[in-house]
């Protein structure tokens, strides 16, 4: 496997579903669909949802069922990026290479779009109801013709869908990313201890990325022990993107990042890096990384891009 052309053909689905899903009529709320469009084309990695699509394949899944919930953690995490960037909060000006939404369409409007995408997130997500209704009225019998065989499969794929939707509303919340969004701007300038640093980074940066894989492992029909393979595949790779995040904020231009560098020192933010120094947390990363990578190989050779997508992640230039 090719993994640099595999990675560009994911992300370019990834795309191709974000705008299959991104709203499109208007009326007076025309605006705020501009500044979500705005701020979700500019790009960004996309690793959510190609690590939400590739936990999916990897686990069996094959079908659109995925596409929906790909979408939505996109634009939860772009809202949360729109949120972060505004002036109560970080207050940074560049974003994905392009000017923030709240210096674009002013600070209101921002917050609006941010809010948007979130409500939109899970608009886009309950759609998964409506594909698994056509996947089985397209199987053709009416109820009473259909197979004992046939209605288990939808209600046991109702019941993933519902579980999915479970963590979608879980892992972006006060138990998930705003929790540790809520200790980052609590402990700002203060110094932090380990407890207090993992339980930002779990939450924060974390919970997203483990709701992806999840997410991607249950509605593929997952059992438990993979789901709790996933969750700790996930809860590594999370904790390392952000030490790297923490040292690419250091090492990194602005031309690579499209956003400003030296960020958390301009914030007072206490990182990994800022604790232990550029080395230590290289050495931190690629532990969490090999960790991950060796559950990974439980999974056989079906995990060879996930595995080669943990290694790219903490070797990444933005
Ligand atoms: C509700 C006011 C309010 C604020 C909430 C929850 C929140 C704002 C922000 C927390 C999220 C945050 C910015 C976490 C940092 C995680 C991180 C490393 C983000 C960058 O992700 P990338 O590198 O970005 O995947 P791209 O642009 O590639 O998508």
């Amino acid at each position: 496997m090719d993994f640099e052309q595999e990675l560009q053909k994911k992300t370019e689905m990834v795309e191709h579903i974000i705008k299959e899903y991104m709203p499109r009529e208007a009326a007076f709320q025309k605006t705020v669909l501009e500044a979500m469009e705005y701020t979700m084309s500019a790009g960004g990695k996309r690793i959510r949802p190609v690590l939400m699509m590739s936990s999916y394949e990897l686990s069996g899944g094959r079908d659109k069922l995925i596409e929906p919930f790909m979408a939505a953690i996109e634009m939860i995490h772009t809202y949360s990026l729109i949120h972060d960037d505004l002036p109560a909060l970080d207050n940074d000006d560049y974003r994905r290479g392009r000017k923030t939404a709240h210096i674009v369409y002013g600070e209101a409007m921002a917050i609006l779009a941010g809010d948007s995408l979130l409500n939109y997130a899970y608009e886009t997500a309950v759609k998964a109801f409506a594909l698994l209704e056509s996947k089985y009225a397209a199987s053709g019998a009416g109820l009473s013709d259909r197979g004992a065989e046939e209605l288990r499969n939808e209600l046991s794929e109702r019941k993933h869908v519902e579980q999915a939707l479970a963590i979608l509303a879980a892992k972006p919340g006060i138990y998930g990313m705003i929790g540790g969004q809520v200790a980052d701007v609590e402990l700002t300038g203060s110094v932090l201890n380990e407890e207090q640093l993992t339980f930002i980074y779990e939450n924060k940066t974390g919970a997203l990325i483990e709701a992806s894989m999840l997410i991607g492992g249950i509605l593929a029909g997952a059992d438990e022990s993979a789901i709790e393979k996933l969750q700790k595949v996930a809860y590594n790779i999370g904790m390392a993107f952000q030490i790297q995040d923490d040292i690419l904020d250091e090492t990194a231009t602005f031309e690579e990042l499209g956003k400003p560098i030296h960020s958390d020192e301009k914030n007072e933010k206490v990182t990994y890096v800022t604790l232990h120094g550029i080395d230590a947390s290289k050495k931190e990363a690629e532990r969490l990384s090999k960790e991950a990578v060796s559950l990974l190989n439980s999974f056989g050779p079906d995990a060879e891009f996930l595995t080669e997508l943990t290694e790219y992640l903490i070797h990444r230039k933005n």
